[in-house]
């Protein structure tokens, strides 16, 4: 009988954020649930994408200043150092998605970016977000924007795995969860927890009639996910009604069998813990989804070599 490798995490899902709520309200808020999740038992907590502040991506700016005060130019940065102070002083770790401005010698570089943090609150893992959805230009005919395409850059830091927490963690942000590459990637560096923080809009403007299935395709991304790779999965939202657009919540935790162990229920501020046994990853790992023994990948060339999808020639 092999021993357990468990690992209890707490997905703190976020209720929604005013624009004009300060940095240092919110915080106070991480902080609430961050002593409830150790108070519970949990060795990590998980932030959601953005955690800091308003989902600003849904209102066009002209002016550069205005879009940079949402951002952090230092991690910890003043407002988040009282998080970094608690995680230490209660020994649990975190996962904090937030916009990071990077000013390299007046380069400035601008990522959606997440972090984990251990439990003596170094960070330990950095990740940009690389599936940027939405558009670049201003849309006035969407009932909100999404122009996530023009407030960040692609992430350059691609998808990490990093040995922490008793075992090997990975990192993507919200709209990476539906592209199964994103996975994969993590899957094939042996990835045994990945943590993913979310703002998804109920409504999609370009395609509203997928709006009545938001919940049902964050979970069958996020299970898919995490059975195709044998790996935990945690998926942690900014809920419910945000400056006047309706996010989804139903936060969850899920197994590498894909199962869902532990999921929120309110678009509230909500913790929801479960006790992830690491060692439930390998029996996937080492069976069906063994990829050494199983995968050709000369077979998958396309899925690197080309962007869009190309329609076969006639009659060839
Ligand atoms: N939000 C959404 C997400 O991928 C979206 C954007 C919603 C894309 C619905 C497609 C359909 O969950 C972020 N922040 O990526």
């Amino acid at each position: 009988m092999t021993m357990a490798r468990m690992l209890t995490v707490a997905a703190a899902q976020l209720g929604p954020i005013a624009r004009t709520d300060s940095k240092a309200s919110v915080v106070k808020r991480l902080l609430a649930l961050m002593r409830e999740a150790k108070a519970l038992g949990a060795d990590v907590v998980a932030y959601p994408e953005l955690a800091l502040t308003s989902f600003f991506p849904r209102w066009y700016f002209e002016d550069q200043a205005q879009i940079d005060q949402f951002f952090e130019t230092e991690m910890p940065s003043p407002e988040t150092q009282a998080l970094f102070d608690e995680a230490k002083r209660l020994s649990i770790g975190f996962h904090l998605g937030y916009a990071e401005l990077v000013d390299n010698a007046g380069s400035k570089r601008r990522f959606n970016t997440a972090i984990l943090v251990n439990q003596q609150a170094e960070i330990i893992h950095r990740y940009r977000k690389i599936h940027l959805p939405g558009h670049d230009q201003h849309e006035p005919w969407r009932a909100f924007q999404h122009l996530e395409k023009r407030y960040f850059e692609v992430g350059d830091l691609g998808f990490g795995v990093v040995n922490a927490f008793g075992g090997l963690m990975g990192v993507c942000i919200c709209n990476d969860r539906r592209w199964p590459e994103s996975y994969r990637v993590m899957g094939l560096q042996g990835v045994e927890m990945i943590f993913i923080g979310y703002n998804t809009p109920v409504h999609n403007p370009p395609a509203p009639e997928h709006d009545a299935l938001s919940n049902f395709h964050n979970r069958l991304v996020m299970q898919a996910g995490a059975y195709q790779n044998a790996s935990w999965v945690l998926g942690v939202a900014k809920a419910g009604l945000e400056e006047g657009v309706m996010q989804i919540g139903q936060s969850q935790i899920i197994a590498p069998s894909g199962e869902l162990v532990a999921q929120c229920s309110t678009l509230g501020d909500e913790l929801c813990v479960a006790r992830c046994d690491l060692d439930l990853c390998l029996s996937y790992k080492q069976t069906t989804f063994n990829f050494e023994r199983h995968r050709q990948p000369e077979q998958y060339r396309l899925i690197v070599e080309r962007r869009g999808a190309q329609l076969p020639l006639q009659n060839t």
